[in-house]
């Protein structure tokens, strides 16, 4: 299995964490730089036509892309530990709220749209930070209303780990990148930090992968 990766990637860190969960260790790890712009280079372009990370090659192929899509097809692959519950309306719980920070939040945050607001729309940075705040906080408010709900438990879908903890666990390492705020989140905050204490969550943070800095 090939990796393509980079530590700061939130979405590479949600796969990281799926693989760390399930004891999948990848061949090789290859190191896309977005802050260098790899990711656009022809080379990768045909690995991930979208230029993003993370993309995942298992043997033969074809290259897979889009976080969730990988994570779900490593938990068909290998079911041990279930990163969604059996049940139909239980799955569709964990899909929302792993697509509201996958799908919704993040994607609006991400290089090729802050290099967007900068280069063409001229905006400055505390207004691009605004812009990232802003649509941090707006999927927290929705994800910790969800959350409310009496589905919730230990973790976001009852007691056990499902792809939606990956997903907070990213959204709040994304959080803390914007210096967002988590106290207005309080069941987000302490079901993140269950999380956390969770070596296959910890080792996957983006701050202890190769080549990441100290602190960002
Ligand atoms: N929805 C995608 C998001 C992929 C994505 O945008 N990844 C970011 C890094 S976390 C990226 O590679 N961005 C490159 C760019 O914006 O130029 C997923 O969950 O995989």
């Amino acid at each position: 299995m090939k990796l393509f990766s980079f530590w700061r990637s939130l979405a590479t860190y949600r796969v990281r964490i799926a693989m760390n969960l399930k004891g999948i260790v990848p061949d090789e790890v290859i190191d896309v730089n977005l802050m260098k712009g790899q990711q656009r280079d022809e080379a990768y372009r045909g690995i991930n036509p979208m230029m993003a990370l993370p993309a995942l090659v298992d043997g033969e192929g074809p290259a897979m892309f889009e976080s969730l899509a990988i994570i779900e097809y490593l938990d068909e692959t290998h079911p041990n530990p279930p990163l969604l519950p059996k049940d139909p309306k239980g799955r569709a719980r964990v899909r929302g709220l792993s697509q509201i920070v996958a799908c919704d939040s993040h994607p609006l945050i991400v290089p090729r749209v802050r290099e967007y607001l900068e280069h063409e729309l001229k905006i400055d940075e505390p207004r691009r930070n605004a812009w990232c705040q802003h649509w941090h906080r707006a999927a927290l408010t929705a994800i910790e209303t969800n959350l409310k709900d009496k589905a919730t438990g230990k973790y976001a879908h009852g007691d056990a780990i499902t792809m939606a903890d990956i997903c907070l666990a990213t959204q709040a390492a994304g959080a803390g990148f914007f210096k967002v705020d988590l106290a207005p989140f309080p069941i987000f905050k302490r079901i993140v930090e269950t999380c956390n204490q969770n070596e296959a969550f910890a080792r996957a943070h983006p701050l202890r992968q190769p080549g990441a800095p100290a602190s960002v």
